[in-house]
């Protein structure tokens, strides 16, 4: 019977980085109106009414605003869905992504 234990004696370091996080940029338009961008964003985003308000408004006056962080993977997903709505109407609303610094 062979029953020596050895015990392992090499100490394994595994660094692991928190994966990116990517915003979800909303872009303003001429033609989007108002009240459709404020429902996408509550439908997609789970925003409320002032929160909602607050972002499209400051993408109105100001071009660009970031709406959240995401993952990657539900970042794009997000955008992509919330600018389908707008285009299922003929609307030219935009939602694109880039990481955080
Ligand atoms: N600028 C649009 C209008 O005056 C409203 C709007 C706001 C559209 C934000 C897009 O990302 C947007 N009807």
């Amino acid at each position: 019977m062979n029953d020596i234990i050895t015990s392992p004696n090499t100490k394994i370091q595994v660094e692991v980085e928190r994966p990116r996080l990517h915003k979800v940029i909303l872009v303003n338009d001429d033609f989007t109106p108002r009240e459709f961008v404020v429902r996408v964003l509550k439908a997609e985003f789970r925003v409320n009414e002032d929160q909602a308000q607050r972002v499209m408004m400051t993408a109105h006056k100001r071009g660009v605003c970031v709406v959240s962080v995401y993952t990657k993977d539900v970042a794009e997903a997000k955008a992509t869905n919330a600018t389908d709505a707008g285009r299922s109407k003929g609307y030219p609303l935009l939602f694109t992504t880039e990481p955080e610094e």
